[in-house]
C-alpha cells in the first residue's frame, strides 16, 4: 500500500466512526412527550434507562410552566404554543423530582413529577 492509500485508507475508517455512530449513547434518541397544565405533569413519572438517548418535548396546556429538575440542572420554560424540546441527562441513576418552576396558581406546590433512571 503506499502512502497515499495509507493516508486514505486511515481517512475514511475515521469517517465511517461518525460521532453518533460511535455515542456512548444506544441508538437513536426515544422522544418522550411530556404535557404541563394547571395542576399535573403527564406523564407524572418518565422512566428512562441510564445513557439513554433520551429527548423531551414538554407542551402547557393552559399557562406557561417550567420543567425543572433541579437534581439533573434541568431548566426549561415552558411557553403556551409552543414545544420545549430539550435533551435529558440520563448518566446518573436515581429517582429526580420534576417540578414546575412558575407558580402557576395556587395549587403550583403540588405540580409533581419524577425522572426515574435505572
Ligand atoms: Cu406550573
Amino acid at each position: 500500500m503506499s502512502r497515499t492509500q495509507t493516508a486514505l485508507y486511515v481517512f475514511c475508517a475515521v469517517l465511517a466512526c461518525t460521532p453518533l455512530s460511535c455515542s456512548k449513547h444506544e441508538g437513536p434518541a426515544r422522544t418522550i412527550k411530556v404535557v404541563m397544565k394547571k395542576y399535573s405533569i403527564e406523564p407524572a413519572e418518565i422512566h428512562v434507562r441510564q445513557g439513554e438517548n433520551v429527548v423531551l418535548e414538554v407542551t402547557t396546556t393552559d399557562v406557561q410552566h417550567g420543567f425543572d429538575v433541579p437534581d439533573l440542572n434541568v431548566s426549561e420554560s415552558i411557553q403556551p404554543g409552543m414545544t420545549a424540546t430539550f435533551r435529558l441527562p440520563t448518566g446518573r441513576k436515581g429517582n429526580f423530582t420534576v417540578e414546575c418552576g412558575v407558580i402557576c396558581g395556587p395549587r403550583h406546590d403540588q405540580m409533581r413529577g419524577k425522572v426515574v433512571v435505572d
